[in-house]
């Protein structure tokens, strides 16, 4: 039940083929991906690393980084990737947690130096329950929880994607999402390796090689800045969108204003999934069958999905919600739910019913045709271009600062990112300093895009800071 042998049986009997398609032209090839794993496996056992132990890995996208993650599956260990973005300080935390028995800054150097080494032939045995990937997702209290997911949590969700996505051989997937979170490197990557089709491998998104990429692609995944990015580029028509036979996205919310903008530029209706790192994907548009603007479609086989808790029935794939339900918490239950937080179990029990559904903290409905809406999040979080950032890490660093008597971090509406993080600052002080320093101590899209200085923070009888309303006084902070 290792998830290593579940892709690699999907992988092209002709071990020539390509599996990723590199912008300088050149091709790596799927037998070049299993030979890369097996001596990156080879490489971490002579290194001492056992079934259980952490392997981090922190650098820039690249194929290599493929062939570590794989060798990694391959050897029992558990990957455990470091958005690059991460200052020293970050990642010390994210030491000290996990404590991993190998740091990964290289990719390429260090797959280069494991092909000295003997290959890993037989894959380590693990059982659907045993630890694949520790994700690391911020906290309401500030401090990062590493969300444990399992070979069987892993290998079910790719099933069932590359089932309900429809994907063939025949496919090419343009992949220009980073891959140390869920969607570039679950979602997108095992949709690929189980089809044992190619991948155009773009280092990040930037316009012109995404609408080259296009040319070759039939599938393409992203968040919605990808998509108001390419609407925002007048090289991108419906001919260029053509060949593509899904645009899905997810990570944040698709607002129907993009949906409908692309949909009469291209003539295509982008299909919207629900995810998260503590269960990847949740629920999905369907393939075949109406998408609809605002929603994140039905859950996937084998979720149970509820709004706000036992008393509410919950549905699953292929149900309709008997009364359309109210508004509240979404909870669900299903095969790649998480098992808990790392060495964190009172965290784990809190986020957990006792009858075993996991609280999302996303607040939505189902209609009466089984399908999800997502209104809004219970927990306090910005999603900025398709990353988390949680307002209390940020206000932890800005309160520290001379001049700052208290701080309250929002997210209000962004073009580009969708939500643009703004500091409201009570006390006084120089705006770019403070991004600056800011920027010094947590990763680059953490920080605040601007700093608002006030005298006061809007208060309620318990003393509490209203954030509802600084976000509507600074709803159109970006729109000058
Ligand atoms: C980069 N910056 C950002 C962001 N990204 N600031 C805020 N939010 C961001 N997302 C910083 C950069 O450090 C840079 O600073 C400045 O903003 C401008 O960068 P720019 O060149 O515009 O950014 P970019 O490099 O083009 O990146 C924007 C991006 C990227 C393409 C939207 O953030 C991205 O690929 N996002 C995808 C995130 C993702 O994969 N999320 C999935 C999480 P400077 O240059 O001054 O240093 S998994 C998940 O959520 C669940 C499971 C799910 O459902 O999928
Ligand atoms: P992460 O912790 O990075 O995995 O982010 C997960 C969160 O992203 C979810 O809890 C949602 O709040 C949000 N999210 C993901 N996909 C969507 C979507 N299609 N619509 C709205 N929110 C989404």
């Amino acid at each position: 039940m290792n998830l290593y042998d579940l892709l690699a049986s999907r992988f092209p009997a002709d071990r020539s083929k390509p599996c990723f398609l590199l912008s300088d032209g050149r091709a790596i090839s799927y037998g070049e991906l299993e030979a890369g794993a097996a001596h990156a496996a080879g490489r971490l056992v002579a290194q001492g690393v056992q079934p259980g132990d952490r392997v981090a890995l922190q650098a820039e996208k690249s194929a290599e980084v493929i062939m570590i993650y794989l060798g990694v599956l391959k050897a029992g260990a558990v990957f455990l990737p470091l958005n690059s973005a991460y200052t020293a300080s970050e990642v010390d935390y994210f030491r000290g947690d996990a404590e991993p028995k190998v740091f990964v800054t290289d990719p390429p150097a260090w797959v280069a130096e494991a092909a000295g080494h003997a290959p890993l032939e037989a894959t380590a045995p693990r059982a659907a329950g045993d630890l694949a990937s520790l994700i690391y997702t911020s906290g309401t209290t500030g401090r990062s929880k590493g969300a444990m997911l399992s070979h069987g949590n892993l290998a079910e969700n790719a099933l069932a994607l590359h089932a309900a996505w429809g994907f063939t051989p025949d496919d090419v997937l343009l992949h220009a999402l980073p891959i140390f979170h869920v969607h570039g490197l679950f979602v997108a990557l095992h949709c690929a390796l189980l089809s044992g089709c190619p991948m155009v491998w773009l280092p990040k998104f930037a316009d012109a090689e995404v609408l080259a990429g296009l040319d070759r692609a039939t599938v393409m995944m992203g968040v919605p800045t990808f998509y108001t990015r390419l609407l925002a580029n007048p090289g991108f028509t419906r001919e260029v969108a053509a060949g593509v036979r899904a645009f899905i996205c997810g990570s944040a919310p698709l607002l129907p204003s993009t949906f409908a903008e692309f949909e009469a530029r291209t003539g295509q209706r982008i299909l919207e999934r629900y995810g998260m790192s503590e269960a990847v994907i949740i629920t999905s548009n369907p393939l075949d069958g109406e998408r609809i603007a605002g929603s994140v479609g039905y859950p996937l086989p084998g979720v149970e999905l509820r709004i706000g808790g036992e008393e509410t029935p919950s549905i699953a794939s292929g149900d309709t919600s008997p009364d359309g339900g109210g508004t509240g918490v979404i909870q669900i239950r299903g095969p790649s739910v998480f098992s808990g937080y790392w060495r964190m179990p009172e965290k784990t029990a809190e986020e957990f019913t006792a009858d075993g559904f996991f609280i999302t903290g996303d607040v939505g409905r189902c209609d009466s045709d089984g399908r999800v809406w997502i209104s809004g999040r219970a927990k306090d979080l910005i999603i900025s271009g398709g990353y988390n950032v949680y307002p209390k890490e940020v206000e932890l660093v800005l309160d520290e600062l001379p001049g700052v008597v208290e701080s309250a971090v929002i997210g209000v509406p962004h073009r580009d990112l969708g939500e643009g993080v703004v500091a409201v600052v009570m006390g006084q002080g120089d705006e770019a300093a403070m991004i600056a320093e800011a920027r010094r101590q947590l990763a680059a899209y953490k920080a605040p895009k601007r700093v608002v200085f006030v005298d006061e923070l809007p208060r309620n009888a318990m003393g509490k800071v209203q954030k509802n309303l600084l976000r509507q006084r600074y709803e159109r902070l970006f729109e000058s």
